[in-house]
This record gives C-alpha cells, sequence and structure tokens, in this order.
C-alpha cells in the first residue's frame, strides 16, 4: 500500500521523529488563544487509567488555556469511583466531577459536561488517555483561526498490557468507513498532501475515531451538538463527521498534537446499542446510500431506532450537504458499490443446498490472502455479502479496503486478493444465464465441493459441466 502513494509530503511525525522539532517551534500568542474545557466521561473506568487521564491533562495544559476539566460519571457503580474519587479529585485545581443520576450513554454524558462547560472551545478525552506535552495548543490555535474546523489529535497508543505510552508508527492517518459503517484507518491521500503546505499542516479527515477532539462550544450548540436519541456507544463518531462535513465545517487532524489512548480488548458494558445508533445515522445523513449499508447488515434494517424527525429538521434548518456530495468531494476514496438487484448478498449454490460464499478474515487490518470458503447461508450479511459487479468482479465490500475473489495461475482454489482498478484477469467471473460462475482466465467453472479430509466444503476450479454443484445464484436475504 504505502510504496503506491507517490513521495508527495512525508508525514511521519512520531514522538522524537524528525517533525517534533518543527511542531515544536510553532510559536503561539496564549494571548490570543481561546480557553478550553476539557470534558472526560467515564463509565467503570479503573482507577489508575482515569486518574492519568487528569493529572495528565494538568500537567501538560497550559495554565491559561484550561478553564476546567470536568468528569461525569456515567452512573457507574464501581466502589472506587464514589468517595473515594470524589474526594481525590476535590484536591486538584481546576476539576469538577459531574454525577449523572441515570445512566446517559456517552453521547447524553458528554452533554451534561458540555451544558455546564464554561470554556470557549469543548474539548472531549476518553477517560484512558494520555495528554502528550504540547497536545492542546494546536488544537486551540487552529480553531482561533477557523471556528468551522472540529480538530482531533493524533492518537497514540498506550500499551493494553503494560499500559507504556507506545506513540504512533510512522505517518497520521485519516478516518473513514466502511460499508457496514464501521470506522476505519487510511493512509493520507495523495489529493490530501498536495493541498498541504507543510507537514505540520492539519490533515483533513473523512471521519473521526470519536473520542477525542476540540470544537469551539457556540459551533458545537450551532450544529446540534450530537444526537441525544444515542445511547451507550457507537455511531455517534460518524454521525458528527457526516454532520460536519454536509453542513458546512472541516474535520481535521493536527499532526502536532498527540494524545495516547488504552484501547481495551473488551469495554467494561456491553455495545450493543451501536446498531441503533448507527441506523440513526443512516437514517438522516446517507440519504439513499443508507440502503448500501442496509444490504451488507440485514439485522439493522430490522433494528428500532426510534424516532429521528428532530435530526432531519436539523438537517434541513442547517441546509447541509447530500451525502452523494459527501462522498465525492470529501471521501472520494471509498468505492461506492453499484448493488445492481439480484447480484449482491449471500452467493449460494444450487447443488449443495444451504452452502454460501463465506470468507472469515482473521482480523479487521488483513483482509486479503486467505481462502474462501462454502458455509451454511446465514443471510445476515457481514461475511456472506458479495456483490458482483458489471466489471466481473466477484467483491467482497463489506470491509475496507475491499477484497476482490481471485484465482493464482495454476491453483483450483479462490483466494481474496485486494481489488484494483482495472480488473485484472484473474479476478473476472462471468456469472451466465444457466448460474455457473466462469473464470475467464483459467475457462473453468466454480465448483462446489467438500474440502478433502473434512466436513467442510469450499468452491474450486474444475472443468465445466452441467452439474448443480456448478450453479450459483445471488440471495440478499434469507426469506
Ligand atoms: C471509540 C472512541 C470513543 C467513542 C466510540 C464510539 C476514541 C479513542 N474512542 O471507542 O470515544 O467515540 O469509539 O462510540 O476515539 N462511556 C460513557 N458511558 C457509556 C459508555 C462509555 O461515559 O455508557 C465513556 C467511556 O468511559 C469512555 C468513552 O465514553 O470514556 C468512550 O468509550 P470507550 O473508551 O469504551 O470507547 P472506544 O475508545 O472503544
Ligand atoms: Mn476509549
Amino acid at each position: 500500500m504505502q510504496n503506491k502513494i507517490p513521495a508527495v509530503l512525508d508525514l511521519t511525525v512520531e514522538r522524537g521523529c524528525k517533525y517534533t522539532n518543527k511542531c515544536k517551534e510553532k510559536k503561539y500568542n496564549y494571548d490570543q488563544l481561546p480557553t478550553t474545557s476539557v470534558i472526560i466521561t467515564f463509565y467503570n473506568e479503573a482507577w489508575s487509567t482515569l486518574l492519568r487521564t487528569v493529572y495528565s491533562v494538568l500537567e501538560t495544559s497550559p495554565d491559561t488555556l484550561l478553564e476546567e476539566v470536568i468528569l461525569v460519571d456515567d452512573y457507574s457503580d464501581r466502589e472506587h469511583l464514589k468517595e473515594r474519587l470524589a474526594s481525590e479529585l476535590a484536591r486538584l485545581p481546576k476539576v469538577r466531577l459531574i454525577r449523572a443520576n441515570k445512566r446517559e450513554g456517552l453521547v447524553r454524558a458528554r452533554l451534561l459536561g458540555a451544558s455546564a462547560a464554561k470554556g470557549d472551545v469543548l474539548t472531549f478525552l476518553d477517560c484512558h488517555c494520555e495528554c502528550h506535552e504540547g497536545w492542546l495548543e494546536p488544537l486551540l490555535q487552529r480553531i482561533h483561526e477557523e471556528e468551522l474546523a472540529v480538530v482531533c489529535p493524533v492518537i497514540d497508543v498506550i500499551d493494553w498490557n503494560t499500559f507504556e505510552y507506545l506513540g504512533n508508527a510512522g505517518e497520521p492517518q485519516i478516518g473513514g468507513f466502511d460499508w457496514r459503517l464501521v470506522f476505519t484507518w487510511h493512509v493520507v491521500p495523495e489529493r490530501e498532501r498536495i493541498r498541504m503546505r507543510s507537514p505540520i499542516d492539519v490533515i483533513r479527515s473523512p471521519t473521526m475515531a470519536g473520542g477525542l477532539f476540540s470544537v469551539s462550544k457556540k459551533y458545537f450548540e450551532y450544529l446540534g451538538s450530537y444526537d441525544t436519541g444515542m445511547e451507550v456507544w457507537g455511531g455517534e463518531n460518524l454521525e458528527f463527521s457526516f454532520r460536519i462535513w454536509q453542513c458546512g465545517g472541516t474535520l481535521e487532524t493536527h499532526p502536532c498534537s498527540h494524545v495516547g489512548h488504552v484501547f481495551p480488548r473488551q469495554a467494561p458494558y456491553s455495545r450493543n446499542k451501536a446498531l441503533a445508533n448507527s441506523v440513526r445515522a443512516a437514517e438522516v445523513w446517507m440519504d439513499e446510500f443508507k440502503e448500501l449499508y442496509y444490504h451488507r447488515n440485514p439485522q439493522a434494517r430490522l433494528e428500532p431506532f426510534g424516532d429521528v424527525t428532530e435530526r432531519r429538521q436539523l438537517r434541513a434548518r442547517l441546509q447541509c450537504k447530500d451525502f452523494k456530495w459527501f462522498l465525492s468531494t470529501v471521501y472520494p476514496e471509498l468505492h461506492v458499490p453499484e448493488d445492481r438487484p439480484g447480484f449482491f448478498g449471500m452467493l449460494q449454490n444450487k447443488g449443495l443446498k444451504d452452502y454460501c460464499f463465506d470468507y472469515n478474515p482473521p482480523n479487521e487490518h488483513e483482509i486479503t490472502g486467505h481462502q474462501v470458503i462454502l458455509y451454511h447461508c446465514h443471510g445476515m450479511g457481514q461475511n456472506q455479502f458479495f456483490e458482483y459487479t458489471s466489471q466481473n468482479e466477484i467483491r467482497y465490500n463489506t470491509h475496507q479496503p475491499e477484497g476482490c475473489v481471485a484465482v493464482e495461475a495454476g491453483m483450483d482454489v479462490l483466494i481474496m486478493h485486494l481489488c484494483e482498478g482495472a480488473t485484472p484477469e484473474d479476478q473476472k467471473f462471468i456469472l451466465q444465464e444457466d448460474g455457473s460462475l466462469f473464470h475467464v482466465q483459467s475457462k473453468k467453472c466454480v465448483q462446489a465441493e467438500r474440502k478433502e479430509l473434512s466436513d467442510s466444503f469450499v468452491p474450486l476450479l474444475r472443468d465445466c459441466t452441467n452439474s448443480d454443484h456448478q450453479k450459483w445464484f445471488f440471495k440478499e436475504h434469507m426469506v
């Protein structure tokens, strides 16, 4: 991936690395900068990580810029977060503790904090962060220059096991999403490197991870703060990102601002509200493109998502642009699927009843290189979602980057490769009227077969016959 990008601008801004100095050389006029309220919500967080966040804010933020630190307890029930926390915090300057009287979820908990904030700028942080020296000035400087900018720090990694501050390998990245509305990271595209005037210029990003950012309090309110119909966790970051861009703002990452964050293995709470939250985002901001999401996650279509009338009214009132504009202007790198009727969903075999193409990448960052298998059709989209395109590709385009089914020379197994601009010969399949799936390069057909010495089934290339095991059809749903 990396070496395909021409060296327009090298953005490496690691701790201790070459551009750190450039960041350090930057002078700020502290009298001009806006003040900020740092808002940290928490639910059942561990003592050490929570306190580390608070102390690091106090230690790294210039006194004149830091109005206050507002901690919002989202109705935690762990003992150490009760009187013990209150008395620990009472000793600290500028720190306030607000408690929700019921579980609000991160959106409404953040809004509780925002409504109490006295600073010009709201700076949100997760409750397991460590701010790095010089993190705050670039964020506030940028908002001072451009009030419609929402600015994120680079998110450095704090080791989940050792809690060591690992920093960030390589360049800062920008945020995107895939068509399941899962947030993704990407290298900075060439068009953005061309737009940037220096390696310490802000980097425009289609979306944000969600936890760490600064926004002018006034602008946040003008933009409709958050969707208060969102519960617990998830989806609010994409909703806010779409809204910022579509309604006239910009979303940026400042390469000189670094904050470390612990990505835990498991959250101390259930995240099953994320689906409804994502549906709300799709229903309000994505126009007809929400169908691409529903195709890839049929469960989402059935999910009760409450009332979004007010959010749609907000969109109309602010005269926000449509999602088509967002895709073509802000995120042109994202491939927009065609989803022609009858050519997306489960790719099911006729002879081997109830078996479908299935691809299970070992993790979200390693989409390619593994074999496509057959598995009981489940109709839930996700790993069994494929799209047959007018370019004769069988695309696995739930994930980013997108996979295309391929066959390596002389092999008979189907392997996932990265899709390419012009469809390479080894990725071309012709789905014929009779249901046969013809691989152009090898002139063979895809057949469902039992995998040797096992109970599992796989699609393999074989000489073309009339067998039902060589007939395939797409089905969107189970019923
Ligand atoms: C990421 C974001 C997170 C949020 C989330 C999507 C970063 C570093 N983190 O997940 O901020 O945008 O994506 O929703 O970008 N919390 C509450 N009440 C709850 C649940 C969570 O106050 O009911 C707090 C939690 O204690 C933490 C913050 O909200 O301070 C974010 O939660 P997380 O750290 O579990 O989310 P994370 O980092 O996996
Ligand atoms: Mn977090």
